[in-house]
């Protein structure tokens, strides 16, 4: 068995790849499709988990960000910039950092989990927090690169979408066909618009045999595409998809009506609740925008039987105050094996 050489490596046959000189890469992709017993229990389904979580910056975003930042540097550029509600920063400072380049970081101040903001920190992006959300830091953004020579790397970039179709082709080549329904958490409305291009793309081509339903899940204080309007203060604890005024709000629509799915919100508590069932079940910590997808299959059902892939976009370890604000604080002991049985029992 070759070694797994990175995205655009692997699927060069199905990607954009037009002006790419030098791949940057950190080998990115390949992450594992893992069944969960307990939860296709409890819904009555055959339900798996995409841990994308387990990408080399944590996130599904070192997808969009390979293709982005290849692309970027074979252009010619230096500096590349973006909003962020963490993830996207993460990836984008250690991919800019892998090609030697210069990377600006926008996020709303106190509003991103500390892992990811010590990840942008620490792979050497120029952060900047901004009073103000992430909307307000993707207009900046935009507006940034008609002051500065100056690439955007969020998912406006065309580039993004691109790599990060490849989670689709990935589901399809692990379950040999697409599943019947694909479950994902939105934010900005890229990731589901992405996996909707890769599942059509493979489907044509001949390689699956059915297109998935695809079901969004916003969070119910930041849900404008349920809503049908932009909120202007969106508010939920699952900061990652704190986002009023999703980028790609059309082409997540048109996923939806094409494929006869459906973007629907879930609460914070049911979010949580979601989160902590995957932990103690199924084994697998992830991040409490990602638990969105589990939540919205618990909440709204899903029909018997059917095949269902939920992508779990983020790493847990991300937020660790999320992770110990919401449990039991560790009770203190003496150090006596007297005061540890007498715990114990
Ligand atoms: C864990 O990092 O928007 O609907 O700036 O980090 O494609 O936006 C993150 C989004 C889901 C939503 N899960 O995906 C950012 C950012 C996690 C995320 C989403 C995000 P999109």
């Amino acid at each position: 068995m070759t070694p797994w050489r990175g995205l655009l490596h692997e699927y060069a046959d199905w990607l954009d790849l037009r002006g790419v000189t030098d791949v940057v890469t950190l080998l990115e992709g390949n992450t594992p499709l893992i069944h969960a017993p307990r939860l296709s229990e409890l819904v009555k389904a055959d339900v798996w988990l995409k841990l994308e979580g387990l990408n080399p910056t944590g996130s599904f975003k070192d997808r969009g960000m390979t293709m982005a930042i290849t692309k970027a540097k074979s252009a010619g550029a230096t500096t590349v910039v973006c909003g962020s509600t963490g993830n996207t920063s993460a990836a984008a400072a250690a991919f800019a950092a892998r090609a030697g380049m210069s990377c600006v970081v926008l996020v709303p101040q106190g509003k991103v989990a500390l892992g990811k903001l010590a990840q942008a920190i620490v792979y050497g992006a120029e952060v900047i927090q901004i009073r103000g959300n992430f909307d307000r830091a993707l207009t900046m953004a935009r507006e940034l690169t008609q002051h500065l020579p100056i690439t955007i790397v969020n998912s406006i970039n065309p580039d993004r979408i691109e790599g990060q179709k490849t989670g689709a082709f990935e589901v399809v080549d692990a379950l040999g066909d697409a599943p019947d329904i694909l479950s994902i958490p939105v934010g900005n409305a890229g990731n589901i618009s992405a996996y909707w291009r890769g599942f059509t793309q493979y489907h044509f081509a001949g390689v699956s045999s059915i297109l998935p339903k695809m079901w969004g899940f916003q969070a119910a204080g930041a849900a404008p595409i349920v809503l049908g309007h932009r909120v202007d203060e969106p508010e939920t604890i699952a900061t990652a998809i704190r986002i009023g005024n999703p980028a790609s709000w059309v082409p997540a629509l048109e996923a939806v009506d094409e494929s006869h799915g459906a973007i629907r919100a879930v609460t914070d508590d049911e979010l949580l609740a979601a989160y902590s069932f995957l932990a103690r079940n199924e084994s697998v910590f992830c991040e409490p925008a990602s638990a969105a997808s589990v939540a919205g299959l618990i909440k709204f059902g899903v029909p018997a039987g059917s095949r269902v892939v939920c992508v779990l976009t983020g790493n847990g370890l991300k937020d660790p105050d999320t992770a110990v604000s919401q449990s039991v604080t560790p009770v203190v002991i003496e150090a006596t094996m007297d005061d540890l049985l007498r715990h114990l029992q």
